[in-house]
């Protein structure tokens, strides 16, 4: 089942000063950066809140690290702004994307990829999603570091 947002995806050109606004303007402080060198982003994890599940939701800030990352596409189309929306389940990724395939849904990716700290993610094509380009992630359970 999906039980909340688990973020929402912003695409910027400068992850640091991209962070640095949202410390400044909104004092969210509690910060994760990694680098996904499969889906080409460096990307900032900005924790709003904990969630009932024990998962929890974010602001995740991602820029380029190829010309040709979907990231760097998107930013030479639309420059900044909001890039994705991504849903947690509290179950298994790859049965939430099958059952969602199943209502006529094109699901991108055939097995989960790597996520943010560790999730299992895939991702349901934009243009199924009035225009939406929506992530499914399952998240490590928060005892494991999440
Ligand atoms: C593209 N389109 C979008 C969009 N990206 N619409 C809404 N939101 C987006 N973010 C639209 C384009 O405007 C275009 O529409 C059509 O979809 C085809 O786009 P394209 O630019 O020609 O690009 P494609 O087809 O090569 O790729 C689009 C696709 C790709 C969504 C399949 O970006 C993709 O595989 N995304 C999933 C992976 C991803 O985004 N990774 C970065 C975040 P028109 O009308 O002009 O034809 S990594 C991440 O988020 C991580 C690590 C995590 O959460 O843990």
């Amino acid at each position: 089942m999906l039980t909340r947002i688990d973020h929402i995806g912003i695409a910027c050109r400068d992850l640091d000063a991209a962070v640095e606004f949202y410390r400044r303007t909104y004092g969210f402080t509690d910060v994760h950066i990694e680098v996904n060198e499969e889906q080409g982003v460096r990307e900032a994890m900005l924790k709003i809140n904990d969630a009932g599940d024990g998962g929890a939701t974010y602001l995740q800030l991602l820029e380029p690290i190829r010309d040709d990352s979907p990231i760097a596409k998107f930013l030479a189309k639309n420059g900044e702004g909001v890039h994705h929306i991504a849903f947690g389940t509290d179950g298994d990724v790859q049965e939430e994307a099958e059952g969602i395939a199943a209502k006529g849904v094109r699901v991108l990716y055939d097995a989960p990829r790597r996520g943010s700290m560790g999730s299992r993610i895939n991702f349901l094509h934009p243009k199924d999603c009035g225009g939406v380009l929506t992530e499914l992630v399952q998240a490590v359970p928060k005892t494991a570091g999440r």
